[in-house]
């Protein structure tokens, strides 16, 4: 446990010298606790429990790749979000109506700062790592939701399958 929180305070302070201003809001995730907040689409994975690890790559032609998968519900996914691109992207998970609404928000605050267990903001040429727990059946999305990336395509769909569709 000593031993994590010490990495995590590394990575913390690495990733502060290695971003610039404006993201300061951005730090903290890798010294908090898990958090338990049920949403409609899960909830943040315990990273000793994930079952999988699932790269996803963002690129400046407003893709991820891949932009579909499928998980059975109950899985702990580890993501490992990597932008090979120019530009700042992030991977937003959600229901398509939240990830709408909160696209729109960014629009009209391109410079809100947001962080949330769900979203993995992903500097130029950097890899961050999310985990993320599927406790519901059914599809939902990730988006990116830098201004102009989600309506340009940068959308995604996991399907979440209970025991029975899976077979
Ligand atoms: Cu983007």
């Amino acid at each position: 446990m000593f031993r994590q929180l010490v990495i995590a305070g590394f990575l913390a302070a690495s990733a502060f010298q290695a971003q610039g201003h404006g993201d300061t809001a951005h730090k903290k995730k890798a010294a908090r606790p898990i958090s338990t907040e049920e949403t409609s689409f899960g909830r943040e994975g315990d990273p000793k429990k994930a079952v999988r690890t699932v790269r996803v790559d963002m690129s400046d032609k407003m893709r991820f790749s891949p932009d579909s998968l499928q998980v059975k519900v109950g899985d702990t996914v580890r993501f490992q979000v990597k932008n090979s691109g120019q530009v700042m992207h992030e991977m937003v998970l959600g229901t398509m109506d939240e990830l709408k609404k909160h696209a729109e928000l960014m629009k009209k605050h391109p410079t809100m700062e947001h962080d949330e267990p769900y979203m993995a903001h992903v500097a130029p040429g950097k890899t961050e790592t999310m985990v993320w727990q599927f406790t519901k059946a059914g599809e939902f999305y990730y988006g990116c939701l830098v201004p102009g990336h989600f309506e340009a395509g940068m959308i995604g769909k996991v399907r979440v399958l209970t025991a029975e569709n899976r077979k």
